[in-house]
């Protein structure tokens, strides 16, 4: 019964793409084979299964002059001759098209990079492998975007938007760590505390508290920014080929740095005195098949450095968690009275209130009425939010 359901189904993509085909030999205009150009294995639908995506992931840095004769590249998307990064990311941004008929449509949906200082190690720390030297800091950065219900698909750059890392400083990489997020196990953590704090890209995957990804690194030989960073040293990933990090599968949950709409990218340990900054390309996807097409972000030439500096927190004096010293909203407000931002207003809530009794600056969120001072006052209104 399914079987017979499926082949009725494969005849009908199977004619459909004949019919697609001719008409686009008659009428070039109607450009939908663009859209079928992504169906490697001729399915119907592009889609991580049955190997589709190893196919541009193998051809990687591949050149079609070194092929034997008659061979000839099944995922040269971009015509130039060679499997590059972008024949990849270009790949994924076509990934849940169903059919030929589908669309992409190209959204804006990148409000800006974000740095944070993640940890300071002012006395360093040490490790029972590799050491933080004295002075050292941890940094993460994040994109910060339109909309939280995004994947993220690539972090990547090439000659036309080079993927860069610029540090004058040396950057602190664990030895076990090797510069890949992958290579940052939370089951060694016990025994080579410092290898939390390795150097690392990622495409919105914390090692820390989360393992179910996959990230995988395209890394071109004679241009391997992995290797330079694994060596300590900045990069510039600046040639034709490219080279980056790509999801090959679908996050079973997307989930973010903190309950915002933060993407986490990297996370950098370098002396505090170090004047850090990079550039990349990101693409971020819904996946999803709509009538509308399918929501992809592309965003070329974005480049950071200490300018992109905050302090993130809940910026809204209004709010349970107020932060005086935040300068970013990171979306963790939590409601008035919920000062340990855990949903509920409660006796925790209410420990906390106490502890600041008296307080006339900086008091967060505790002075409830907003006049200057925590106090009585104050405490009637927290009684009247339990
Ligand atoms: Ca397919
Ligand atoms: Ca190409
Ligand atoms: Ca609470
Ligand atoms: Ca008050």
């Amino acid at each position: 019964m399914f079987l017979e359901l499926d082949s009725t189904k494969a005849l009908r993509m199977k004619a459909l793409r004949i019919t697609i085909l001719l008409c686009c030999t008659l009428a070039a205009t109607f450009n939908l084979h663009a859209q079928c150009e992504f169906d490697l294995n001729d399915d119907g639908i592009v889609t991580f299964g049955a190997g589709e995506i190893l196919i541009p992931m193998g051809e990687f840095g591949i050149y079609e002059a070194d092929l034997d004769p008659g061979e000839e590249l099944q995922s040269d998307f971009n015509a130039n001759g060679v499997g590059d990064i972008q024949d990849v990311v270009d790949f994924l941004a076509h990934v849940g098209t169903v059919a030929c008929t589908d669309t992409i449509t190209l959204q804006d949906c990148l409000n800006g990079l974000v740095l944070q200082v993640y940890e300071e190690f002012p006395d360093g720390f040490t490790g029972t492998m590799d050491n933080i030297p004295p002075g050292y800091v941890t940094y993460r950065l994040y994109a910060d975007m339109a909309n939280e219900d995004f994947h993220m698909w690539g972090l990547y750059g090439n000659n036309e938007s080079p993927f860069e890392l610029w540090c004058d400083e040396e950057i602190f990489i664990h030895q076990l760590g090797m510069g890949g997020v992958s290579n940052l196990n939370p089951g060694f953590f016990s025994i080579a505390p410092t290898l939390q704090y390795s150097s690392y890209f990622t495409i919105n995957f914390d090692p820390v508290s989360y393992d179910n990804v996959f990230v995988n690194t395209l890394s071109s030989e004679g241009n391997s920014w992995l290797d330079s960073l694994a060596a300590g040293t900045g990069f510039s990933v600046n040639n034709v080929v490219g080279g980056g990090l790509v999801s090959t599968t679908y996050p079973s949950e997307i989930i973010n740095a903190t309950p915002s709409n933060l993407y986490y990218l990297a996370q950098f340990t370098v002396p505090a005195t170090a004047n850090l900054g990079g550039s990349m390309s990101l693409l971020f996807g819904t996946s999803q098949s709509n009538p509308d097409g399918i929501p992809v972000c592309y965003n070329h030439n974005l480049t950071w450095g200490m300018e992109n500096l905050q302090v993130l927190g809940c910026t809204d004096p209004s709010a349970g968690n107020y932060n005086p010293d935040a300068t970013y909203n990171d979306g963790t407000c939590s409601a008035p009275g919920d000062f340990n931002g855990d949903g509920d207003i409660n006796t925790g809530d209410v420990l906390l209130f106490l502890s600041s009794f008296g307080c006339t600056e900086d008091c967060g969120g505790m002075d409830l009425n907003g006049d200057g001072i925590v106090n009585a006052v104050d405490l009637l209104v927290m009684l009247g939010l339990l």
